[in-house]
């Protein structure tokens, strides 16, 4: 399908009538409120594990008040709305994780890089009643990571539901580092996702044709699973851990007075010294760690610029504005996503950005030894033509090598993900990728053509091997996924 047929079949199925609740008009929560409103942002619960290096979680249904008019089913772990935070140190982390939601869950630990059977792919199901153990044998540098369910054609369902939660692997030299690490005070995660409400205050989810195409995005935001909150970081250098665990939109974000940001880490872990930018842009299930200045003491919100469909929605929107109404299908103006109030009564750790940062901890990359290529697919959704099988292993890669993968989309952005395995951007569109997408990574937002360097240490084998998928969720479930085996070395 090339991209007039996908305009022309998008247009009829809006003309058809089929929009209304299903492609809503935005109309962000967060902006009504005043700041003496709100209520403060609240972390999701800390479970730091460093020292027992042993959790218990389990996935189970709850019932969350969101909008505050009344409570919409919901399901997250040990809670009811996402999960707690895992802090988790190099070495043995044995995992329980039970299931007591109705259906087949699985858990991924998206950004570690362990073998294949610790994964929590598809292959690793955990049935209604059931509970998988697993060790986490952790050796990888400190990053924000996450969890989250991978079950194949429900993955989008259950993370939207709230089956997700972060994992921050430490190494306990970040005040050494000369960086923040307080959690919840200085050091500030933001899981950031968008939902779509009814009036009554329940959560729709929706599986329309093109809720499908374009993936599912709401017209309501929640930061840590709470809608018109505010964060109160020191009045000082306070670090952002940013997390867009949405199932389909991409954030461009930036705040309100333009002030800096200085990058300091990206998916897998700490780039060599800080950039300072003042946008970012996080695809879903990207991870970006950010020092911001709060020393002015002065308000500002974190906002929403503008979206990645632009290009394609652009030429959509030209061709016939009548059609057009929901957030991914116009250039939508900027909208909040949570401000910011410094508290005068917090003190800032820190005083200055760090000059540099031991980056070493992945290695060097090594010289690629073969190409692949891939090219994601809309019609049907696949990746090469193929859309996902269980049973077929796509590809199978050699433990210790470096291939170069040139990834191309079809139609619109896609996430690429690849499990088990971290990887660099060469280059995206032939261009030098944005500051954000340097350093070591595991997600990269494809847009015509993405060229990366990506390194196998991990095994997986045919019984459960690694997933390389797109992270539109929708995408993801209908097909646009393809699985790996890493096998050892033959000397
Ligand atoms: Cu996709």
């Amino acid at each position: 399908m090339n991209r007039r047929d996908f305009l022309t079949r998008a247009s009829t199925f809006i003309s058809a009538g089929a929009s209304g609740m299903l492609l809503p008009k935005v109309s962000f929560a967060n902006s009504a409120k005043s700041f003496k409103d709100k209520v403060k942002l609240q972390m999701p619960p800390l479970l730091d594990v460093q020292s027992k290096g042993a959790f218990e979680l389990t996935a189970q249904p709850g019932s969350t008040n969101f909008l505050g008019t009344s409570p919409t089913q919901t399901m997250g772990f040990n809670g009811s709305y996402l999960g707690p935070t895992l802090r988790l140190a190099r070495g043995s982390n044995m995992a329980r994780v039970h299931n007591s939601i109705d259906e087949i869950t699985t858990i991924h630990w998206h950004g570690l890089l362990i073998p294949g059977d610790q994964d929590g792919g598809p292959h690793q199901p955990i049935a209604p009643g059931e509970s998988w153990e697993v060790d986490l044998d952790l050796d990888q540098p400190p990053a924000t990571t996450w969890y989250h369910s991978h079950v194949h054609g429900r993955t989008s369902y259950q993370v939207y539901q709230g089956l997700a939660g972060v994992m921050q692997i430490c190494d306990g030299r970040d005040r050494d580092r000369g960086l923040p690490d307080t959690y919840g005070v200085d050091d500030l995660m933001l899981v950031l996702q968008d939902r779509n409400f009814d009036s009554a205050g329940h959560m729709l989810f929706t599986e329309s044709m093109m809720d499908t195409m374009h993936g599912l995005t709401g017209s309501t935001m929640l930061v840590n699973g709470q809608v018109d909150a505010v964060a109160t970081p020191p009045k000082g250098l306070t670090r952002l851990r940013l997390l867009n665990g949405s199932n389909a939109r991409v954030y461009t974000l930036i705040f309100s007075d333009r002030r800096n940001m200085h990058l300091i880490a990206t998916d897998s872990g700490y780039l060599e010294k800080p950039i300072t930018i003042d946008e970012i842009r996080l695809s879903p299930g990207e991870r970006a760690e950010v020092l911001v200045d709060f020393s002015d003491g002065n308000r500002t919100v974190l906002m929403y610029k503008n979206n990645a469909h632009d290009d394609m929605m652009g030429s959509m929107s030209g061709s016939d504005h009548s059609m057009m109404g929901s957030a991914q299908a116009t250039k939508e103006d900027a909208f909040p996503i949570i401000p910011f109030q410094p508290d005068e009564r917090v003190r800032a750790t820190i005083d200055q950005i760090p000059a540099s940062f031991d980056a070493s901890g992945h290695g060097e990359m090594g010289q690629p030894s073969r190409t692949r290529e891939f090219t994601l697919n809309m019609e049907p959704m696949a990746i090469n033509n193929r859309p996902f099988d269980m049973e077929r292993i796509n590809e199978n890669v050699e433990q210790g090598a470096v291939e170069r993968w040139i990834i191309r989309g079809e139609e619109m952005p896609h996430p690429f993900h690849v499990h088990g395995a971290a990887f660099k951007v060469v280059s995206q569109n032939g261009k030098a990728p944005r500051p954000e997408e340097t350093g070591w990574k595991d997600t990269v937002l494809v847009e015509d053509e993405s060229e990366i360097l990506i390194r196998f240490e991990h095994l997986a084998g045919p019984e459960a091997p690694f997933m390389y998928h797109c992270h539109i969720l929708e995408h993801e479930d209908a097909g646009m996924m393809g699985q790996f085996t890493v096998s050892p070395k033959i000397i």
